[in-house]
């Protein structure tokens, strides 16, 4: 007769566990010398030696790769080191060298890796990293977000003036104390707004994800002084800042954030009023470009 070992054993020996990790979640490597691998593996499959301004394409933004510039070459994210694919339907996954108008060239990073997917703040800010190694010295960081503001209206685009970070984490690992005064650069936001002098301007709120806010929680953020609600983008600035860019952070209000809006919060509406604003607001972050 089986011992009831035996049958424990054997349902173990059916689970097949992962071998391979990502370079970033061992601690003893340093995620800078994997961004700057990252960024050889960037040059080499692009051709392109230096890239001058940086992009996170976030959720209704995906578009405005296409009017920026000339692409110049399109590589999958899980190819270089560090990235990996996207998890959530509506994100696209490529990083992609396009050659702007003025002969600069941006890179675009269309795989965000999103702290709620728990792989750790060094696989959050990988792309940033390697923009920064690529040569960038500016990083345009977008995303979809809920509103707080009752004026503003699902599809409007906000420029990101600070944020205040809800994740209880930080990109920085050591005493590495970093100002970050202006994080988000008021020289691109008053360029921005020479571009459309109607943008508005508001304080992010990155909370963790992946569940949307209550409504107290987003009251406890109007309290604080936040305007958007998101999962992304200040831990990505702080690395930007750490790497010295200057940064523009761009935030597609999609949905008034929960208890603001009566109705509960889909993400298929998300989807959808990204999608509806999707033209317009990239055309506007194209025309910024070309004034960077
Ligand atoms: I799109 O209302 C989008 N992303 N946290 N809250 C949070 N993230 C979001 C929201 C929102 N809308």
């Amino acid at each position: 007769m089986p011992s009831i070992w035996g049958l424990i054993s054997t349902s173990r020996s059916t689970a097949r566990l992962k071998t391979m990790t990502n370079p970033l979640e061992i601690h003893s490597n340093s995620p800078f010398e994997i961004a700057k691998q990252a960024a050889d593996q960037i040059r080499e499959a692009t051709g392109i030696e230096t890239h001058d301004i940086a992009l996170t394409l976030g959720s209704g933004w995906a578009k405005a790769a296409d009017l920026i510039g000339e692409e110049v070459a399109s590589v999958p994210a899980k190819d270089i080191i560090g990235f990996s694919a996207p998890v959530v339907e509506g994100h696209v996954a490529s990083i992609r060298s396009i050659k702007l108008p003025s002969g600069k060239y941006a890179l675009v990073l269309g795989a965000r890796t999103h702290f709620y997917e728990g792989h750790g703040v060094r696989r959050v800010v990988h792309g940033v990293r390697t923009a920064a190694a690529t040569g960038a010295k500016t990083m345009i960081l977008t995303n979809g977000c809920g509103g707080i503001k009752e004026t503003w209206k699902p599809g409007t685009p906000v420029l990101i003036s600070d944020h205040i970070n809800l994740t209880a984490a930080s990109p920085l690992e050591g005493p590495t104390f970093i100002d970050l005064t202006d994080l988000y650069s008021k020289r691109l936001r008053e360029l921005a707004r020479t571009v459309d002098a109607s943008l508005d301007e508001g304080v992010y709120a990155q909370f963790t994800g992946p569940h949307y806010e209550t409504p107290a929680e987003v009251q406890m953020v109007k309290h604080m002084g936040g305007h958007l609600v998101g999962m992304s983008t200040a831990l990505e600035a702080i690395a930007a800042r750490q790497a010295g860019m200057e940064i523009l952070g761009f935030s597609l209000m999609t949905n008034l954030a929960a208890g603001i809006q009566k109705t509960p919060l889909s993400h298929a509406e998300v989807l959808e009023a990204g999608r509806e604003a999707e033209p317009r607001i990239s055309a506007l972050l194209a025309a910024i470009i070309k004034k960077i």
